[in-house]
């Protein structure tokens, strides 16, 4: 509730309050008492994307167990269910509501602008959290906070090509498939854009690349339909970990096997996330080769731009959160990506979830 309209509540009551009798008047004060309470909440509308993944999941906890009445906010979390239409109709919601602070989890980057406008022409300062919004004026959103989905690309894509050095593979022989996640997601645009840049540099054969659309169950079908039309497949990248399990079911079921001995027949998988348990014990089997953080934890990170919009500051436009690659195998230690260097994080058994 904006606290201009609070604080006339309470005046109102307070004055009604006086020129009652003495148990309406008790009533009164204790209505103000909650009026009060309400008034000092910072009220938060999330419009969600939808819970297509583990790491959706994990981002929606993070989310609610971060803006909650004991730490002084009101949320109102709306699920858009991934569908862009839904998540403009949660904000226009919000708006109507008149919260504090919208915070955004776009589906996809593009056709915001209107809405966006609107939330401005309230008052309300815009967050977007996760994937980017393309909008015409960056004055439409106040900051962002997420991850580089390009440079995970890169990390994978790198571990990849210093697994071929080591190995001695040549460029020729990687037939490599992408599963990728929403089209026009940032996390799909970047991841995808990493992979193009090395299949380009590298000279591998890029067969195909179909959206799984970050589902376990699309992931499966994608990978089944990859397996009907390549009988060389031996490396599939796929852009999250709940495509990278519906792809090793599809691949087990067609009596193949995924590991990382893609010169003896194996088919590598490299994946996105690290949230997904199973897929955290799959690289400890050497199921899935390496991963590529995502960090989803991003609530304490919204909650710290708010406390310093709160406090009349100026956050950063936007924040890129820092993030590891994973793996098993121990045969890369580290990837050189610009004038950075990326230690691979060697998970041990007792890494297992
Ligand atoms: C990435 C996020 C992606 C995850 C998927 O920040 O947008 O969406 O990689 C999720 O698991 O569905």
């Amino acid at each position: 509730m904006k606290k201009s309209i609070a604080v006339i509540m309470i005046l109102a009551i307070c004055v009604l309050a006086a020129g009652c009798g003495r148990s309406n008047k008790a009533e009164k004060e204790q209505e103000a008492v909650q009026t009060i309470a309400a008034a000092e909440k910072i009220v938060v509308g999330f419009s969600q994307l939808g819970a297509e993944s583990d790491w959706r999941s994990a981002n929606s906890k993070s989310m609610k167990e971060t803006f909650t009445s004991e730490n002084g906010y009101e949320l109102i979390f709306e699920d858009g269910q991934q569908k862009q239409a839904n998540q403009i109709m949660a904000i226009r919601t919000f708006i109507q509501q008149e919260v504090d602070y919208i915070v955004l989890a776009p589906v996809t980057e593009t056709g915001w602008d209107t809405v966006l406008q609107e939330a401005k022409d309230a008052g309300i300062p815009v967050i977007i959290v996760d994937r980017m919004v393309d909008v015409s004026d960056d004055s439409l959103f106040t900051c962002w906070v997420g991850s580089d989905f390009e440079l995970e690309g890169k990390k994978a894509a790198e571990w990849l090509y210093q697994y071929t050095l080591k190995e001695k593979i040549a460029s020729e022989e990687i037939h490599i498939v992408n599963i990728q996640g929403t089209i026009g997601a940032s996390s799909q645009i970047g991841r995808t854009k990493g992979l193009a840049d090395a299949v380009k540099a590298n000279g591998w054969n890029l067969l195909a690349e179909v959206s799984g659309d970050y589902t376990q169950a699309k992931g499966r079908e994608v990978m089944e339909s990859f397996l009907k039309q390549y009988d060389n497949i031996n490396v599939v990248y796929c852009e999250n970990d709940n495509e990278a399990l519906g792809a090793i079911e599809a691949i087990e079921a067609a009596g193949k096997t995924v590991g990382s001995d893609i010169t003896g027949g194996e088919i590598m998988i490299i994946s996105f996330d690290g949230v997904n348990e199973s897929a955290i014990n799959y690289v400890l089997e050497g199921k899935i080769t390496c991963i590529a953080e995502c960090n989803p934890l991003h609530g304490p990170r919204v909650q710290a731009i708010i406390e310093a919009l709160e406090e009349g500051k100026t956050p950063d436009k936007f924040a890129y959160v820092d993030e590891e690659i994973f793996s098993a195998n121990e045969t890369v230690k580290d990837l050189t990506i610009g004038d950075t260097v990326y230690p691979v994080t060697i998970l041990q058994p007792e890494d297992a979830k």
